[in-house]
């Protein structure tokens, strides 16, 4: 984003090239760190038309149309299976709503397209679902595949999976522990930044390889725990710019770092084996 909270479809342009240089299966694209909900429904419809464009043959391409509304998310949804993509996910709405509203909401959501549809479990984002029970009820909705979670309990993980559904693990910091109760991959911010390495870690695990799985595990959080210490989403757009990749900043109301924050994290970063690599 610039800094009147724009898309800037040159920066995506490059960070797309970066991401899928390294091998990566596809985008997620207007999620949390994709800022879907500090943009306009049609600008975040500019930004799947672009998503769809530029990936390579074979790769996938995930919407989150969630949105406050439940017309705008529906309208979110259609968009992006007439632009091509893959499937569609969304958080819950954020607010007071009860389970069944939520319920209802995501029946609507499925019902809108043909598309599968990812349910986005974070329950330090919003109040419901909460239960295994209520996640199960989700993914029984018809066209519902699976869930985008983003919790550590990867017991529950683990019973969700026993279900069928497909589940992508959300906690980048906790990918390999994912991996090894049944996540059939993972969807995360520092996949921006470091896409090879959560790749190496991913094959590692498929391979049943998972001593160098962990050991993946701890270069990759060498570098989230200094991402971790400010505000994570407007960190990674520092280091990706601090790598070359300039991609502006994060929209209002998130802040960006202070310039006391930066020079600090770019002289922690510069101590890393990323600088090395640089
Ligand atoms: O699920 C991301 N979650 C949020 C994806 O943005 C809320 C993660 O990639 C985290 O940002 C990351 C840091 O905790 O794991």
């Amino acid at each position: 984003m610039d800094l009147d909270g724009l898309f800037i479809p040159a920066a995506f342009e490059r960070l797309c090239e970066h991401v899928y240089r390294a091998g990566v299966d596809g985008l997620y694209v207007c999620g949390q760190t994709g800022e879907g909900l500090q943009q306009t429904v049609e600008q975040r419809k500019a930004v799947a038309t672009l998503a769809v464009k530029l990936a390579p043959p074979g790769k996938q391409v995930i919407v989150h149309a969630g949105a406050p509304r439940t017309a705008d998310a529906v309208g979110l949804a259609r968009h992006a299976e007439q632009a091509g993509a893959t499937a569609i996910s969304s958080l819950p709405p954020a607010g007071a709503y009860s389970f069944d509203e939520i319920l209802a909401y995501y029946q609507a959501l499925a019902a809108s397209t043909e598309l599968p549809l990812f349910v986005y479990y974070f329950p330090k984002f919003a109040a419901h679902p909460s239960t295994l029970e209520h996640l199960l009820r989700l993914c029984d909705i018809p066209r519902v595949a699976g869930l985008k979670f983003t919790d550590s309990d990867f017991y529950r993980l683990s019973e969700i999976k026993r279900s069928g559904a497909i589940v992508y693990n959300g906690y980048d910091e906790m990918l390999a522990a994912g991996l090894l109760m049944g996540a059939d991959g993972g969807i995360g911010s520092f996949y921006n930044v470091i896409p090879g390495w959560f790749v190496e870690l991913f094959q590692a695990a498929k391979a049943g390889n998972w001593a160098e799985a962990r050991q993946k595990q701890a270069a990759i959080n060498e570098i989230i725990t200094i991402g971790l210490r400010y505000p994570v989403h407007s960190a990674v757009k520092h280091m990706l710019a601090w790598m070359g990749l300039d991609c502006g900043v994060c929209a209002a109301p998130r802040r960006s770092l202070t310039s006391v924050e930066t020079a600090e994290l770019d002289a922690l970063l510069e101590q890393t084996r990323l600088a090395r690599m640089r």
